[in-house]
C-alpha cells in the first residue's frame, strides 16, 4: 500500500529502525547540519535518517535523511528490498509506466493559509547548512512545480532556495536546461511573470522523481504516482494556475519576475566546495499554505557523500542503463554506476561483455549523451571487474589501460557549471565556457595471462578448515 503521506512513512522508517529522532533542543543554524553530517560520515549502511523534535526558537519539528539516507531507507520509501537491481528495475518500470497525477477537492496542506502581509517565510525552521559560510538558511527539499506555458505540461525539479527575506527566496538553475529554467526563458520571451509552486514535505517518492532527470515532457507528479503504484493526489493553488500535493506539509505559491537578479549565495555545494555568489532571480511568495504544525522536510548536501547524491545517483544509473540497453539496444551491458565522490555526476563507469570489434568505443560514445553535461570521466572495463568497488576500479586503470591508446579528451562539451575547475569563481555560472571529457577504455585488448590467485579449489579447502588452524 502506498504511503499516505510524509508523516505515515516517517512512523514506518522509524519503525524499521531507519529514522532516529532528537529529543534534545538543537539550534538549525549550525547543529542540524553537522549532527547530519556525522551520521553521513559512517559507513553507507550504518546510516539512517533524522528527526529533530524540539529546534530552537520554533515550534516545528525538522526532519533529514528521509528519502535516501541509505539504500535501505531508499529502499523503505519504495517499499521494495534494498538490492540494486530491485531498485534500479523498479526505475526502469517507473520511467516507462508513468502514472498522471489527479486533483482532488480539499487536502491537509490547505489546513492554514497565509496570504499577503502574513507570509512569514522565517516561522519555519529552514536550517543553515555551511554555518559561517552560507549567508543564511536554505531550503533544501523545495519541490518547485511550473508548467510550461506552451505545451501546459507539469515539472518538478529540486532547485535549491536561500531564504532571503519573510517572503522572498533566490532561486539556483545550475543549467540553462533545467527544465524550471527552460519554462521561465519562455515566460521572459513573453515579458510575463512565471508563476510557480513549491511543495515541501512530501511523499518521498515525489523527492525522488523531482531529483531525477526525466524528459521535458515528462511530468515528474506521473513518474512519482508510478513509483508509488498510485496517482499522486493533486490540489489546486489558492492565487497561481498550478496545482500541488495534496498531502504536503508546507506550500509555497509565487512568481518569479522577468530580468529580476540579485546577488545569492554562496552556499555549500554538491561538488563538496562552497559555489558562489551568483546573480540569480528572486521566488516572490503570495501565499503560504500548510498543514497545523507541519514537519519540516530537508534534504542532506553539501560534500558527497550525502543524501544528495544518493538521490541523484540512483535514478541517474537507471537512466544510463535504459538508454544505452533499451533505447540504443547496445548488448554486453552489466552495470553502470556514477561514484558518490563525483557528485553522482563527474564520472561514469560501465561494465561490459566485449563481444565484437568497436564495442567498448561504441559505448564509450554514446554513454554520455543522454545528458550533454553529466560524466567528465567515463570508463568502460569488463565484466570480471566490479565497478561499485573502488578498489577494482583503481585495479583496472591501473593494468587495462595504456594511456596513449586508451584515453581520448573530447573537447567542446557542456560543462557541469558548478565544477570549480571549470573557470574561476567570479565567472558568472551561465557564462563559463565548454568543457571536455575523457573517455577511457579499460577493457582488456587481448587475451591476458591468469588471475594471479591460487585455483578457488584450494582456497575453498582452507575456508572448510579454517577453524583447524587456530587462527
Ligand atoms: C538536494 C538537491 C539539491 C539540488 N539543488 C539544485 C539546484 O540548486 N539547482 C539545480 O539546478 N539543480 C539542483 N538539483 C538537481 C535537480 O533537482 C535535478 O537536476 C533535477 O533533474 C531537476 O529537475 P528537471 O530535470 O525537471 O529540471 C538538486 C538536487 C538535489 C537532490
Ligand atoms: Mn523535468
Amino acid at each position: 500500500m502506498p504511503y499516505k503521506d510524509l508523516r505515515e512513512y516517517l512512523e514506518v522508517l522509524t519503525g524499521k529502525g531507519l529514522m532516529k529522532w532528537v529529543e534534545r533542543e538543537v539550534d538549525k543554524d549550525w547543529e542540524v547540519s553537522c549532527i547530519a553530517r556525522k551520521v553521513f560520515q559512517q559507513e553507507p549502511e550504518k546510516r539512517y535518517a533524522l528527526g529533530f523534535k524540539r529546534i530552537k526558537g520554533h515550534n516545528s519539528p525538522v526532519v533529514v535523511g528521509t528519502v535516501a539516507a541509505s539504500r535501505d531507507v531508499y529502499a523503505a520509501a519504495l517499499e521494495i528490498s534494498p538490492g540494486i537491481d530491485q531498485i534500479i528495475s523498479k526505475w526502469e518500470r517507473a520511467l516507462s509506466n508513468p502514472i498522471e497525477a489527479e486533483i482532488v477537492t480539499g487536502g491537509v496542506c490547505k489546513e492554514v493559509e497565509e496570504k499577503g502581509k502574513e507570509v512569514n517565510l522565517n516561522r519555519f525552521p529552514v536550517p543553515t547548512w555551511t554555518p559561517e559560510k552560507d549567508p543564511g538558511p536554505y531550503i533544501t527539499a523545495p519541490c518547485m512545480i511550473t508548467k510550461d506555458p506552451e505545451s501546459g505540461i507539469r515539472n518538478v525539479g529540486i532547485y535549491r532556495m536561500q531564504v532571503k527575506g519573510a517572503d522572498r527566496t533566490g532561486i539556483l538553475w545550475d543549467l540553462p536546461s533545467q527544465h524550471a529554467a527552460i519554462h521561465f526563458a519562455k515566460y521572459e520571451a513573453r515579458q510575463r511573470p512565471m508563476p510557480a509552486a513549491v511543495a515541501i514535505g512530501v511523499d518521498p517518492v515525489i523527492l525522488m522523481a523531482a531529483a531525477a532527470k526525466v524528459p521535458l515532457d515528462v511530468d515528474e507528479l506521473a513518474v512519482a504516482g508510478a513509483l508509488r503504484g498510485q496517482a499522486i493526489p493533486l490540489v489546486k493553488c489558492e492565487t497561481i494556475d498550478l496545482e500541488v500535493p495534496a498531502t504536503a506539509e508546507l506550500i509555497l505559491e509565487g512568481e518569479i519576475i522577468p530580468g529580476e537578479k540579485e546577488t545569492e549565495g554562496p552556499f555549500g555545494e554538491y561538488t563538496g566546495y562552497m559555489g558562489g555568489p551568483y546573480e540569480l532571480p528572486l521566488f516572490h511568495i503570495k501565499c503560504i499554505t500548510h498543514r497545523k504544525d507541519p514537519v519540516y522536510q530537508a534534504l542532506h548536501s553539501q560534500m558527497p557523500p550525502s543524501e544528495s547524491s544518493l538521490l541523484r545517483q540512483i535514478p541517474e544509473e537507471a537512466n544510463v542503463y535504459k538508454h544505452l540497453v533499451h533505447q540504443l539496444k547496445i548488448p554486453g551491458i552489466i552495470d553502470v554506476h556514477l561514484p558518490e565522490s563525483g557528485g553522482s555526476y563527474a564520472i561514469l563507469w560501465i561494465r561490459m561483455k566485449k563481444m565484437y570489434p568497436g564495442h567498448a568505443q561504441q559505448v564509450l560514445s554514446t554513454a554520455w549523451t543522454h545528458h550533454p553535461a553529466f560524466a567528465k570521466w567515463i570508463v568502460v572495463t569488463d565484466e570480471d571487474v566490479d565497478i561499485r568497488n573502488p578498489f577494482m576500479r583503481e585495479w583496472a586503470l591501473s593494468w587495462r589501460v595504456e594511456p596513449r591508446k586508451d584515453v581520448h579528451i573530447l573537447p567542446n562539451t557542456s560543462s557541469l557549471l558548478l565544477d570549480p575547475s571549470a573557470a574561476p569563481p567570479d565567472v558568472p555560472l551561465w557564462e563559463r565556457p565548454l568543457s571536455s571529457k575523457v573517455l577511457i577504455d579499460a577493457t582488456k585488448k587481448w587475451k591476458y595471462t591468469d588471475i594471479a590467485l591460487p585455483p578457488s579449489k584450494y582456497m575453498e579447502k582452507v575456508e572448510e578448515d579454517w577453524k583447524k588452524y587456530g587462527l
